[in-house]
């Protein structure tokens, strides 16, 4: 397989720093040479650019949604080279950056496929909008704008129109949520998979229940946006929120193990590496093994 990797260098959507330095790191050590092992030719496309806005200025666009407009900007040159990777029959693995970035990376596929679905591992929903938000940080919004819900400039990235069906995502590892969120959850019948729920049923009965709902539905690609803060905190120093109650390093590797074997994965994000956090490269390190394993399979 073809593999277009690209690099997002943007910490606006978490407003702390740190997520910028992911895709260098990654880059130092050797993800290119990691990813070829399993027979797959990387292309390294390198970084899009970020223009540089001033903290005071992070408020210019709207009063909660901070760094708005670098993060449009950001975000529809994202969708395009994802779609144009899709096009050209290459695997757009996107490393982020925070998690602001999901919504450029669905708007790509979307335009790319007719019929697709999201799986995002994560504490978090990302289902926030301008006004359920207690923080006022994209990245906890993504989610919910690429399902058309939130503020005009975020919802109509890359092409005016809901770029995927809120029964077409699932939502696996939640387990910081704001009420707001919650309330969404209920209101839109989200499939969310909680940690408790996942241990309940165990990893592969849930990956069969995704499986199924997707061949119902004739899904024929499965973006994958992967959250690091998804593992327990205690694995993920390198994370702007670690979340405890999460899953440890081997069964999210099953997890990812039996989603890349749908064989249906044809995107995938891995964001919210904070490097500055980080303790020894913990995180880093972390980062490459769960690559390293999950191209193995998809
Ligand atoms: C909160 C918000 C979030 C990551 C924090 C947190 C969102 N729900 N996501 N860290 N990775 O601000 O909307
Ligand atoms: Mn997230
Ligand atoms: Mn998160
Ligand atoms: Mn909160």
């Amino acid at each position: 397989m073809d593999i277009n990797l690209i690099g997002i260098p943007i910490f606006y959507g978490a407003d702390k720093r740190g997520p910028e330095y992911a895709p260098s790191k990654l880059r130092d050590k050797d993800i290119v040479s990691v990813l070829s092992k399993h027979n797959h030719r990387v292309y390294d496309f390198g970084n899009l650019h970020v223009p540089e806005i001033k903290e005071y200025n992070k408020f210019y666009s709207h009063h909660n949604l901070k760094y708005l407009k670098a993060i449009v900007e950001v975000n529809t040159n994202l969708a395009h080279v994802v779609y144009s990777s899709l096009k050209a029959n290459s695997f757009p693995l996107v490393i982020g950056g925070d998690h602001s970035i999901g919504l450029g990376s669905i708007s790509g596929v979307s335009k790319a496929y007719k019929n697709i679905a999201v799986i995002w591992m994560d504490a978090h929903g990302d289902i926030n909008t301008q006004d359920t938000s207690e923080s006022g940080n994209i990245h906890g919004m993504s989610l919910a704008n690429a399902m058309g819900l939130g503020y005009e400039d975020l919802t109509n990235v890359y092409c005016e129109r809901k770029k995927i069906a809120p029964e077409n995502v699932f939502i696996l590892g939640a387990r910081d949520l704001d009420d707001g969120e919650k309330i969404l959850i209920q209101e839109k019948n989200l499939n969310v998979y909680t940690i408790e729920k996942i241990r309940d049923k165990g990893i592969e009965k849930v990956v069969n229940e995704i499986t199924q709902k997707l061949k119902n539905r004739n899904i024929e690609a499965i973006h994958l946006s992967f959250d690091v803060d998804f593992i327990d905190a205690k694995y993920v120093p390198g994370t702007g929120t670690p979340v405890g109650q999460g899953m440890n390093v081997e069964e999210t590797k099953k997890l990812l193990k039996s989603l890349a074997e749908t064989k249906l994965i044809k995107s995938m994000d891995f964001v919210e590496l904070n490097t500055l956090l980080d303790k020894e490269d913990i995180t880093a390190d972390l980062a490459i093994d769960l690559l390293d394993w999950t191209f193995k399979y998809i």
